[in-house]
């Protein structure tokens, strides 16, 4: 299954045969061709009207390929999404935790960065090699406030109102898992859920929540937006969302 059509899952994007219905139709015939050849402002202004006019009637929030996204697509299951600068900017860490708090912007940058350079991979197929983010760990965070006994999952929320995500307390305190403020060696933009998005580089990218707002430590693992649509909240890329008995993973 895929977070934009629940249902059987797809062939990546080089393999596709003519399917019926969804998004990924609407993206191969209007956005990768097109997009990629037209480049008149006007004209890509049109498109991505177009796209964004088409996703208010489809759930699956597609908005249409970013320009000089290098091959990223932009998500966003909400219409618009309020911006956030580094003075209004708040990361809220609370729930099961000893010392709940909140983190500005200079606040984050100002402790360690990781970076890590990994593909991106969205379940529906598209893939972006190598693309760097940068952050800090969020396994830091958890330690800094003091996850309480009795925790087993941490759940995100988004300053877009309505996404959200989770991960297992062991998955959350993994080296590969970060709060980014940086994607390609430049601040995150907000298109791509800047100024801070979760990044969890070993699962499929819907994991990885844009516009992160909040940070709260659970008992139990909460499904995310997509997972309560149908896709699976252990996202591992190629060991889920049907891909496990894939015979070429
Ligand atoms: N807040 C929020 N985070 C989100 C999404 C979204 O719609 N809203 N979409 C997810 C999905 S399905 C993907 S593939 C990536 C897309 O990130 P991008 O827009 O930077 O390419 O963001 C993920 N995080
Ligand atoms: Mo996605």
């Amino acid at each position: 299954m895929n977070p934009e059509q629940p249902g059987a899952p797809e062939p990546p994007e080089d393999e596709e045969q003519g399917r019926p219905v969804g998004r990924r139709v609407l993206l191969g015939t209007l956005g990768l061709g097109a997009l990629g050849v037209v480049t008149a402002p006007t004209l890509q202004r049109g498109l991505e009207s177009f796209l964004a006019g088409a996703s208010d009637k489809d759930p699956t929030g597609l908005t249409g390929l970013l320009p000089n996204g290098g091959g990223f697509r932009y998500y966003s299951v909400t219409s618009s999404v309020p911006r956030k600068s580094a003075t209004d900017y708040r990361l809220t860490v609370d729930g099961l935790v000893d010392r709940p708090g909140s983190y500005t912007l200079s606040d984050l940058r100002s402790l360690p960065q990781t970076r890590l350079v990994r593909d991106v991979q969205c379940v529906t197929g598209w893939r972006v090699p190598g693309t760097p983010f940068e952050g800090v760990r969020l396994s830091r965070l958890l330690d800094a406030a003091g996850v309480r006994p009795g925790a087993g999952a941490v759940r995100f929320t988004c300053f877009d109102g309505a996404y959200s995500e989770s991960l297992t307390l062991d998955q959350a305190r993994r080296s590969d898992v970060l709060v980014a403020l940086r994607m390609k060696d430049q601040d995150l933009g907000h298109a791509h859920g800047g100024p801070v998005r979760l990044y969890v580089a070993p699962m499929y990218f819907y994991k990885s929540a844009k516009w992160l707002s909040g940070i709260t430590v659970t008992r139990d693992v909460r499904p995310g937006y997509w997972e309560e649509r149908g896709y699976d909240v252990d996202a591992w890329v190629g060991r889920s969302n049907g891909r496990d008995d894939d015979p070429t993973s």
